[in-house]
């Protein structure tokens, strides 16, 4: 790090009245989860590309994930969808997990790759598959037990492809009482999560396809369901940093699944073509923990920021590291925003000193910060470099091809 590029970046902040320890301690905080088939092979509906080294079972996904937990400091948890990774003992998977200075995070159950469910599974009329359905998700509450998980984090590809294919208020009813039995088998320190999608699989209507549909199913349920905002699963131009500060006013903002699109739910890099998307969130997020704010209802802390990247074309570790650079730097540029300024344009509706105030902070250079907090960590200055130098990449390479995938 260059001493001085530090220093003169201080110096910048203090006269803007920014408190650089404040922000530190906010950025060694952010812990962000990584998604175990993130790390495995992935692809589209086109194609799943075998790559080389890739992790062959849930324990190898482990050993991958402590590489970029490593170098960033920042992902002490991996999140898992099941069956993909189903063990015998998740005792064990969790010991796993300990030794590598990892925990495990959110279970996924998966409600989509089950012959079963070509109609759907929590809303199928069908009431054994429905049954099928909710049976997996209270195996995945009981893996969350053994796996000192506290959160159940739902999608559900449920839908129809055609008008009429099936009643969808019908549906609507079905996925309330199924959800009702899941929520009533969770533990008090559990919290479900739920995540919505505008489409895909089911192209005519999906049964939560907004925050909207998902935000009602987290009301009718109680105060431990809550919303998963994925970046990735909504209609073009959709204000997606309006609708987490409507949930975060509400209490119903659970998490994220960071990612960026272009197109539909591409499940890129985040903040790879959109990091102002990101900045504007956590500008949000931090906007609604300040305190004082009379309207603080929740605050960053208990939001479980997690990443859902499939990495296709990309080696995984390094797209993992990448992801969380970036997530790291959008919300150390949050963090610059001089809130005061911000309130003070608002309060005389000068619009364009209002958006100044917000938009200054994102065209600061924050890597010298990031140096400085990295080096207060312990942790390389410069990860991606860190994890290229290292021998890891090439040591898995004795795996071979054909390892996990989706
Ligand atoms: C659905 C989704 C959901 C799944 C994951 C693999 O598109 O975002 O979170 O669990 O992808
Ligand atoms: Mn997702
Ligand atoms: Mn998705």
């Amino acid at each position: 790090m260059g001493i001085s590029a530090y220093t003169f970046f201080e110096q910048q902040q203090a006269e803007r009245g920014i408190d650089l320890e404040q922000v530190k301690q906010q950025i060694k905080a952010l812990k962000v989860e990584t998604p175990s088939w993130g790390y495995g092979d992935s692809g589209t509906r086109f194609k799943v590309f075998q790559q080389n080294g890739v992790p062959r079972n849930p324990f190898e996904k482990l050993e991958d994930a402590a590489q970029v937990h490593r170098v960033t400091g920042a992902c002490p948890s991996v999140a898992l969808h099941i069956p993909w990774d189903k063990v015998e003992d998740y005792g064990q998977l969790r010991r796993h997990a300990e030794s590598l200075g990892l925990t495990l995070g959110a279970i996924n159950p998966n409600l989509f790759q089950e012959d079963a469910y070509i109609f759907g599974s929590l809303c199928n009329s069908n009431e054994n598959i429905r049954r099928q359905a909710v049976n997996h998700v209270l195996e995945c509450v009981d893996i969350a037990r053994a796996t000192g998980s506290s959160l159940i984090s739902l999608w559900l590809a449920d839908g129809t492809n055609y008008p009429g294919q099936d009643n969808i208020r019908e549906r609507k009813h079905r996925l309330l009482s199924s959800l009702q039995e899941i929520y009533q088998a969770m533990d008090s320190h559990m919290r479900l999560l739920i995540e919505y999608k505008f489409f895909e699989p089911a192209f005519y209507h999906t049964d939560l396809g907004d925050w909207g549909m998902a935000y009602n199913m987290a009301l009718k349920l109680g105060e431990q369901a809550q919303v998963l905002v994925d970046t990735g699963h909504h209609a073009q131009g959709t204000n997606v940093e309006q609708i987490v500060a409507y949930l975060l006013d509400e209490q119903k903002l659970g998490g994220f699944h960071f990612n960026s699109r272009k197109y539909a739910d591409d499940d890129l890099i985040v903040g790879s073509t959109n990091p102002y998307e990101l900045f504007l969130i956590f500008y949000q997020i931090l906007d609604a923990s300040r305190a004082g704010d009379t309207g603080v209802r929740q605050t960053a802390a208990n939001i479980a920021y997690m990443i859902d990247q499939s990495h296709c074309i990309e080696p995984k570790i390094p797209a993992m590291i990448r992801s969380i650079l970036n997530v790291q730097t959008q919300f150390a540029k949050a963090l610059l925003i001089d809130f005061s300024a911000v309130k003070r344009a608002q309060e005389q509706q000068d619009v364009l000193a209002a958006e100044n105030a917000v938009r200054e902070a994102f065209e600061f250079d924050v890597t010298p910060l990031l140096h400085a907090v990295r080096e207060e960590m312990g942790v390389p200055v410069d990860p991606m470099r860190a994890y290229l130098q290292s021998d890891y990449g090439q040591r898995i390479l004795a795996r071979g091809k054909g390892g996990a995938s989706w």
